[in-house]
């Protein structure tokens, strides 16, 4: 951490309390009139810092920016989220966060930006990235998992920001096959998973994750206004962009710990217990064939079973599904 970090991270320790320069100057390992350039910095960055002769420096209040310092400050994980680098504005997270990883960027491993020019979708799809206004991050991870299991990193993480979602804003979320989070019929995030292997060995993935946390209406162009909406929009508060990353980052590692010892069974159940797939008459098309039926249920792998009208079940492992009135 470097010193702008550590101010932080003690501001965070002591919410709404005064902490001497003396004190700063101690933890901080430098000396008073370092602190205080610091925190002049701190106030360039958009912090609103109140120092008070004899009583010391007190936060009153953060900017929404996603700093690696604001993000990290106070999360209390191993691994996930404990390096962060952040961009005020790139093309995508993805590229600069599968570079991170080559050069061998440890697990965890967070990039993220404020705005991104061309946000990546599925298939070569667009995400709409606007500035200040949403979650646009890449998750490094290196499980030792064989190939064939890492669509289930993408059920585990649309779980874990379901959780996050449900746990941080009180609404009702569902997820939507394979990746999709909705609320109500609209799409609040969409998740994109890169991988790099060898073989049958995996040596890292890239998860990127897109919410629109803050967008209001007009941030939305107008082919997404009727598809897409924000947890803002839903709410009708704002969200604390770090505290949401920082809580996701806490949940991810539980939940991705926990499979890693005992397996997907527990993805598998929270993921049928929030989605918006199953039970309902779908239209799915895959690279090589396109089939209706009705979704009815995970296998123990993660493969989507729907089941025809005539009574087969087919799996559909990687696919678009379209939603069909019931026939
Ligand atoms: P997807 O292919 O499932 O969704 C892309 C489709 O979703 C688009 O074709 C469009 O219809 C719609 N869409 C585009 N932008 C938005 C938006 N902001 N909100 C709602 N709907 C939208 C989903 O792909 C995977 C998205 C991953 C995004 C993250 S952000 C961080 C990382 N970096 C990066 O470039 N991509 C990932």
């Amino acid at each position: 951490m470097n010193i702008k970090q550590v101010i932080i991270k003690a501001f965070h320790d002591h919410p709404g309390e005064f902490i001497s320069g003396e004190e700063l100057s101690q933890t901080c390992g430098c000396s008073r009139t370092a602190v205080w350039k610091h925190i002049e910095e701190l106030r360039k960055d958009g912090y609103e810092v109140e120092a008070v002769r004899k009583s010391g420096y007190r936060l009153i209040a953060a900017p929404d920016r996603l700093s690696a310092a604001e993000i990290t400050a106070g999360l209390d994980t191993k691994h996930i989220g404990q390096r962060v680098i952040a961009y005020d504005e790139v093309v995508s997270t993805q590229p600069l966060a599968q570079e991170a990883a080559a050069k061998g960027a440890e697990e965890g491993t967070l990039v993220l930006a404020e705005m991104q020019t061309g946000g990546k979708g599925r298939l070569g799809r667009p995400w709409h990235s606007p500035k200040g206004t949403g979650i646009w991050m890449s998750l490094v991870i290196r499980p030792a998992i064989p190939l064939p299991k890492t669509p289930q990193i993408t059920l585990l993480t649309a779980v874990t920001v379901a959780r996050t979602i449900r746990e941080e804003t009180g609404l009702p979320v569902k997820i939507k096959w394979p990746n999709d989070i909705f609320i109500g019929d609209k799409k609040v995030c969409g998740i994109l998973t890169e991988l790099n292997a060898e073989s049958d060995r995996v040596n890292y993935l890239v998860i990127g994750i897109g919410i629109n946390a803050n967008s209001v209406e007009a941030d939305f162009p107008e082919e997404l206004a009727a598809i897409a909406t924000s947890l803002r929009i839903e709410s009708g508060q704002p969200v604390k962009r770090a505290a949401f990353i920082r809580q996701f980052c806490r949940f991810f590692e539980e939940e991705y710990d926990y499979y890693l010892q005992h397996g997907f069974e527990r993805v598998k159940t929270e993921w049928e217990k929030n989605s918006y797939t199953i039970g309902r008459w779908v239209s799915v098309q895959t690279i090589s064939q396109k089939l209706e039926g009705r979704a009815v249920a995970l296998d123990d792998e993660g493969v989507l079973m729907v089941e025809d009208e005539t009574g087969a079940i087919h799996k559909v492992y990687s696919a678009d599904v379209n939603y069909r009135a019931n026939p």
